[in-house]
């Protein structure tokens, strides 16, 4: 993937800018800035910081190629827009937590003034012949209040996380009004057809229309929707599990745990990504198989979200009794089952232990995407490549299919499918693991971010 020549200059908006050299756990940071880095750009969103006042102060910062402009959030802002409608309406309600969702209105008013104190900044920064491209569930009124703000260029959206069935989405009492917003933009990416035949099946619900190549009408706006899942740079995270840095230093910190064998576990701690119920799975799995005790170890990396939010410190209460749990029932001095970790790790270290596991164990009730399944293949030694196993529920699912896919919320087929993994002959494992890596590589990042800004230059409505 070389530097791409794009005609027009990208603009990227995102809830969040990883200005350079920070640290995040995220797929779509690291998405977003490596198609920065191929084509230049400017990178527009929050800063991340929250200050007492209002402030409409846009902050620039240059690094090659890439423009990072930012605003800070006041505290009012930060608890509607942020922690409010985003995180604790939409992020649950998309992964089908209906049951988590606060429907409470108040939160709307402040996420659609952020969104309309966003699009004002960003028109004062904007070029005729910029090409936009805006990121996931906090900014889908965007695109409306861009064209209200006088914006003529090329819209594009695209949701990071799934599209919840209509149902599920109706339960939402503003779900017209959001329906509305997504039809302003020229294009809608989503990350599997599932995603886009559930917007479609909304559309239709309100009596829209949907033509020939994802031409989607209603409420007298016309857009295009379309699937375009999300890769990874396949060389990126091989080299850095490669580096001699990574090596010594997975070596190092697995002194002292013998020789079980891994299996991995690495996620934002999010409970969408079912990490209690993966851990009961585990414990079954010693359970019924005493064969495997004191012979593997299942290493939970989990970062901490949104902490903010109360859901989210019951989650990481749940799972430091999960863990104990297991250690204090099946632990002997000299083996942990399981090594929980509850920490931002760095790229590389990651791709280290990714290199060095048995199994990668990726088992969300929810995802839009999945990245860590991806980078779990990508890391693999071609001669001793270890298994992944896979949530039917993560999108990955839809192009992964040589992984083994279980059903998250059956504890005991992802314990017999540990068993399996386990016990697997390294032929039928680099069938597998063929399989897949050539499909990353042929549906890596690259891949996904031509697709989508030609298909956006292609659908825009205006010139
Ligand atoms: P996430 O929900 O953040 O992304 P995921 O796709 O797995 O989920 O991406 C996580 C990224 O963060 C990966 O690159 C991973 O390596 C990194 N990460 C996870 N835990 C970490 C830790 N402890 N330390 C350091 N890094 C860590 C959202 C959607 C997904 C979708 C992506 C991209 O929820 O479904 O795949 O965006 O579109």
């Amino acid at each position: 993937m070389g530097g791409d020549r794009l005609s027009r200059r990208l603009v990227i908006v995102s809830n969040r800018v990883s200005l350079p050299g920070s640290d995040s756990a995220g797929g779509l940071g690291t998405g977003v800035l490596d198609a920065l880095k191929k084509t230049g750009g400017l990178w527009f969103g929050w800063s991340g910081e929250v200050v007492n006042r209002r402030t409409n102060k846009v902050t620039l910062a240059e690094d090659g190629r890439i423009t990072f402009a930012t605003v800070d959030l006041n505290t009012d802002e930060y608890a509607d827009y942020y922690n409010g409608y985003a995180n604790r309406t939409l992020w649950p309600l998309f992964h089908y937590r209906v049951d988590l969702a606060a429907f409470d209105r108040g939160f709307y008013p402040g996420y659609q003034r952020v969104n309309v104190k966003f699009a004002q900044l960003l028109a004062g920064l904007m070029k005729p012949r910029d090409l936009v491209w805006v990121h996931d569930y906090h900014l889908i009124p965007l695109g409306e209040e861009l064209r209200r703000a006088g914006a003529k260029q090329p819209l594009g959206f695209f949701l990071h996380i799934p599209f919840p069935a209509p149902s599920v989405f109706s339960t939402l009492y503003n779900h017209k009004k959001l329906t509305r917003h997504l039809l302003s933009y020229d294009l809608v990416g989503f990350q599997t057809q599932t995603d886009v035949d559930a917007f479609v099946g909304i559309v239709r619900e309100f009596g829209g229309e949907v033509g020939r190549g994802g031409v989607v009408r209603a409420f007298g706006r016309t857009t295009r929707c379309a699937a375009f899942p999300i890769g990874i740079d396949v060389e990126e995270i091989r080299n850095l599990a490669l580096s001699p840095a990574a090596r010594a230093q997975t070596r190092r910190s697995l002194e002292g745990m013998g020789p079980a064998k891994l299996v991995i576990g690495v996620d934002r701690l999010d409970y969408s990504k079912g990490l209690p119920d993966r851990l009961a799975a585990f414990e079954l799995m010693l359970e019924n198989y005493p064969g495997s005790r004191g012979g593997v170890t299942l290493v939970q990396i989990a970062a901490p979200t949104r902490q903010d939010v109360p859901e989210y410190v019951e989650i990481r209460r749940q799972l430091e009794t999960a863990a104990g749990h297991i250690n204090g029932r099946f632990g002997e001095l000299n083996w942990d089952p399981v090594r929980y970790i509850n920490r931002l790790y760095r790229r590389r270290s990651l791709a280290g232990l990714y290199r060095v596991s048995a199994i990668g164990l990726v088992t969300p009730l929810r995802d839009g995407m999945n990245l860590v399944a991806k980078e779990f293949v990508a890391c693999q030694d071609p001669k001793e490549p270890g298994v992944l196993i896979l949530s039917r529920f993560a999108g990955a699912a839809q192009q992964m299919k040589e992984a083994i896919i279980v059903n998250p919320y059956d504890p005991l087929a992802v314990a017999e499918a540990l068993q399996r993994a386990l016990h697997m002959e390294l032929g039928e494992r680099k069938e597998r693991w063929e399989a897949m890596i050539a499909g990353l590589r042929r549906q890596d990042l690259g891949w996904w971010r031509t697709r989508f800004l030609a298909t956006l230059a292609k659908a825009a409505k205006t010139p």
